[in-house]
């Protein structure tokens, strides 16, 4: 019993049903089925498996959008549930676009898978200036803080906020993540970032992995 409203669930997820996904939600809730696995097996199981068919190109931005929005339609009516009973987040992220740049919809794939594998997400949008990006992370208590660049004149801007973490005695506080078109690997090291990943699915497993080695 349970089982199958939430195979439901992870299946209107993945089409992008939010009101579907919604009244599945209310409804194992009403059941008695525990918030934990309708996180788990619900909401987050469905947000993985649009997340590997769009690193395998079966599925595209706009559908890994409607799938999101409808994992955020069912979690905004069990956040209240799981804060009841002390479910702990993986790991809490800061994640934005840095200086000089608008270009955000990769940002927000990845701050959205990062959600799907559990972490708490503070998205600090945009343009984010170095000071913006470590003020967040040291208010919201970060483990993680991940920056998104597709400019190649807004790259170093990266590098302005790790160097000003390790000015302030903050570098060894946070994970660096680095993402974006043009940012690869030996850029990731060049500028002493601890991850980089191509794209938004690897990023959560990878954040994931390394928030729980910490
Ligand atoms: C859409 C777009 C725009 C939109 C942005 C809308 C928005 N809300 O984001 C608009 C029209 C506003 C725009 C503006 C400009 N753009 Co533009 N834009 C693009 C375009 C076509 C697609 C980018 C995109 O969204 N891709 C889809 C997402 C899903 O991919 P992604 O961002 O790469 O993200 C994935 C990964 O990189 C990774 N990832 C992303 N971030 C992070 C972060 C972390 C931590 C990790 C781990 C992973 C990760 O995961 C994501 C999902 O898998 C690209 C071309 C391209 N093919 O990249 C040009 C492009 C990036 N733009 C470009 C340019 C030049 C500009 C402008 C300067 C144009 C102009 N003359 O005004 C302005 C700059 C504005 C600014 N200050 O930022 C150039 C950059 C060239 C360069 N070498 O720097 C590109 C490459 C186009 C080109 N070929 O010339 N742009």
């Amino acid at each position: 019993m349970g089982m199958e409203i939430l195979e439901e669930m992870s299946g209107f997820l993945q089409k992008g049903r939010a009101k579907n996904v919604k009244a599945l939600v209310t409804q194992a809730l009403e059941e008695g089925i525990d918030p934990k696995a309708i996180l788990n097996e619900g909401l987050l199981s469905g947000m993985m498996i649009i997340g590997e068919k769009f690193k395998k190109n079966e599925v595209f931005v706009p559908e890994v959008l409607v799938a999101a929005r409808a994992m955020n339609a069912g979690l905004a009516i069990l956040e209240p549930k799981l804060i009841e009973i002390g479910n702990e987040p993986v790991g809490k992220v800061v994640i934005g676009t840095v200086k000089g740049d608008l270009h955000d919809i990769g940002k927000n794939l990845v701050a959205m898978m990062l959600k799907g594998a559990g972490l708490e997400v503070t998205d600090i949008g945009v343009d984010v200036d170095v000071d913006k990006f470590i003020s967040e992370a040291e208010n919201v208590g970060a483990d993680i803080i991940c920056m998104s660049a597709l400019l190649t004149t807004t790259m170093p801007n990266m590098k302005a906020v790790i160097d000003e973490l390790k000015a302030r005695g903050l570098r060894d506080k946070y994970i660096v993540m680095v993402g974006g078109a043009p940012v690869n690997e030996a850029f990731a090291e060049q500028i002493g970032a601890d991850y980089y990943t191509p794209d938004a699915a690897t990023a959560a497993e990878v954040a994931k992995q390394a928030v729980l080695a910490k």
